[in-house]
């Protein structure tokens, strides 16, 4: 039986365990890569653990999410990262360069090898055959250190493409309609590998669209085949020499298969407050709107700035709309001033934002009271924008620029023709923004520059006998990490400071939380399915952990999520029967008694409600590594007690 392709890179990489599904397997990491929201955790991480020069073949830091500056706070951790990277041997991607997902598709990434990234949309890098992976940031420090990178061996789902996309019909369409069928929870354990004569016709930036917004599947990451198409991008990049034919053998096995015929989609919507909520643009044409953002990690390449360009031509937004442009990178973004696009977008009327995260992260254009806002994004998670009654939709670049001209949801196959966007033969290639560090004889002389904003992080301790706590907070199904430790311009400057960070701990599910935390010493959240999906930032792991969280009792979890509970320490439990989550009550007095015990005898629990006086089962579903790190309170003191 031969192998398909996820199973081809993880045999290459592969440093422990064996590839069977559901079980445990440790892989050699060949690239990292970070942004500065998770960065600087991820770099202070990396200095406790004392390595001098990172061990990876690439490590590369990008500085695009915390880029308004309002205050010195992100300056400082600019700072901070820079110098830190200058001397552990790690490359620098400048304010202003642009998106890590979009920069390193560009310039570093290459097929067949690993990459993980703090970042939970690092599957970008899928889109040139590269099983990319987003992380916690300790893992990233891990692996930046040289350490394995242990994930369970996925199971891989086949989305066999046919026919080719209509004009109008968008990447993103075939993501949305991916996601209407597998929902936000169907990639949990999977890999989503494409195939079929399909594949062909799509190009490197479409299916890094793809591979892209395959996290809001929960998936371990997406990728595509390694083929011509994949040559012309890297050669049209300087870089053909990175190229490495690679697809799935033609008698490869996976768990399912999915088939979806490109030329039968329509322009689709998700809706609010989910991804896989998706509608049918015509169903939705008409509806009045407030708001359009074109750009983030998702789609803010050349090929989807030309095309916006191309429907804006000539016209202008609408009156009651704003429309914001927000490049992926510099070589998008330097492109498009050159060949007249960036001229055509600014005489339309968009506002030009720089080539960051910018709206996507809610730094910045928060739309108007309970308003409704077109975003080509990958989320539109509750409140994410920054207003909390706004209603986000997540639409390709076409319906995007088509809906901002009328001010009404407008499908775009109701457009005349543009003109048809060609792969450049070469892309504008300018590294002069990317800072080399110093060779390692001259890493001494480096200081590491510090503002008053980085304080400590929170470290756990070895796993107590008994531990008797409230559940001071019970939540649904499909919390999101942004309702854990949410984002936007407000918050976001604290990542380096936990303490700070607490005040607005699931601010979007009880404000109350954080005070209640402090006045009883802590104690258990409650949740329901996929709890912690999103975001891969550790920071809904670390806070937690600083306000006395000491287990998170779900249906089910995330998996980066559930991963970087275990790294701080916090115990991720899972009820045996998911009825029993309707068993405890927010305030319940709950007791894990012989804890230790229970964990070190491979995770079968016993948790008694006293209030109810009730007694339930749960797992610790967590491979022997990860119940070893849970008894040493995470993975810094593991680490350190296997120094
Ligand atoms: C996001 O899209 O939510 C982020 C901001 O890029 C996060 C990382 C973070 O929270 O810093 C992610 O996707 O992992
Ligand atoms: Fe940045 Fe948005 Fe992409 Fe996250 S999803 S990396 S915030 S552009």
């Amino acid at each position: 039986m031969g192998m398909n392709l996820a199973e081809k890179i993880i045999k290459a990489h592969l440093l422990e365990g064996e590839m069977i599904p559901g079980t445990d397997i440790g892989l050699r990491i060949d690239q990292t890569l970070t942004q500065d929201a998770t960065g600087t955790m991820a770099y202070l991480e990396f200095e406790a653990m004392g390595v001098p020069r990172v061990k990876t073949e690439k490590s590369v830091a990008y500085i695009d999410h915390n880029t308004l500056q309002n205050g010195f706070e992100n300056a400082d951790d600019h700072r901070f990262i820079r110098t830190v990277c200058k001397k552990h041997g790690i490359y620098y991607s400048r304010p202003g360069n642009g998106i890590c997902h979009q920069v390193h598709l560009e310039r570093f990434g290459i097929p067949g090898k690993t990459l993980i990234g703090s970042d939970s949309h690092t599957p970008t890098g899928g889109g040139i055959g590269m099983l990319a992976m987003g992380a916690g940031g300790m893992d990233v420090a891990v692996a930046m250190g040289g350490g394995t990178y242990y994930i369970t061996m996925p199971k891989v789902l086949k989305v066999n493409l046919t026919g080719k996309l209509k004009p109008f019909v968008a990447a993103k369409d075939v993501i949305l309609e991916v996601l209407r069928i597998l929902s936000v929870k169907g990639g949990v354990g999977r890999v989503i590998e494409y195939g079929g004569e399909g594949v062909a016709t799509l190009t490197v930036p479409e299916r890094a669209t793809i591979t892209n917004m395959g996290a809001e599947l929960g998936a371990t990451t997406s990728i595509f085949p390694s083929d011509e198409v994949t040559r012309q991008f890297l050669k049209a990049q300087g870089r053909e020499q990175d190229y490495t034919p690679l697809c799935a053998d033609e008698d490869a096995a996976y768990e399912t298969v999915v088939d979806i015929d490109l030329s039968k989609l329509e322009p689709a919507a998700a809706m609010p407050h989910s991804p896989d909520a998706v509608e049918s643009v015509k169903n939705l044409a008409g509806l009045p709107i407030d708001q359009v953002c074109i750009g983030s990690c998702t789609n803010s390449s050349l090929q989807d700035m030309m095309k916006v360009a191309a429907i804006l031509k000539g016209k202008t937004v609408a009156p009651t709309v704003s429309l914001t442009i927000s490049p992926g990178s510099r070589q998008v973004f330097n492109m498009m001033a050159m060949n007249g696009a960036l001229a055509d977008i600014i005489a339309a009327g968009g506002r030009v934002l720089e080539c960051a995260c910018g709206p996507c992260i809610g730094m910045g254009q928060s739309p108007n009271s309970a308003g409704i806002s077109l975003r080509t994004f990958n989320r539109n998670f509750e409140g994410r924008s920054g207003t909390a009654d706004a209603k986000v939709f997540l639409v390709s670049p076409e319906t995007a620029a088509a809906s901002a001209l009328t001010g009404v949801f407008t499908d775009p196959t109701t457009l005349a023709p543009i003109p048809e966007f060609v792969m450049p033969d070469s892309f504008l290639i300018n590294d002069n923004m990317v800072d080399a560090p110093v060779p390692v004889e001259e890493m001494d002389s480096v200081e590491v520059l510090r503002g008053p904003n980085i304080k400590e992080f929170p470290v756990s301790h070895a796993l107590e006998h008994t531990i008797e706590k409230p559940a001071v907070l019970k939540v649904g199904d499909n919390i999101t990490t942004d309702h854990i430790m949410p984002a936007g311009a407000k918050i976001l400057p604290y990542r380096s400071n936990i303490p700070h960070l607490s005040q607005f701990c699931f601010g979007v599910c009880d404000t109350t939380f954080p005070a209640r935390c402090k006045e009883v010493g802590g104690g258990f959240v409650i949740g329901g399915e996929n709890y912690g999906q999103g975001s891969s930032r550790e920071h809904a792991a670390l806070v937690p952990l600083y306000l006395g969280v000491r287990a998170v009792i779900v249906k089910s979890f995330a998996r980066i999520h559930c991963a970087n509970l275990v790294n701080a320490g916090i115990l991720p439990l899972v009820f045996d029967d998911p009825a029993d989550y309707d068993t405890i009550d927010q305030g319940d007095i709950l007791v894990l008694d012989g804890i230790d015990d229970a964990i070190r005898a491979g995770g079968k629990v016993t948790l008694v409600n006293k209030t109810k006086n009730k007694t339930v089962t749960l797992s610790c579903q967590a491979s022997d590594r990860q119940r070893e790190m849970l008894l040493a309170g995470g993975l810094l003191n593991y680490t350190r007690e296997n120094a």
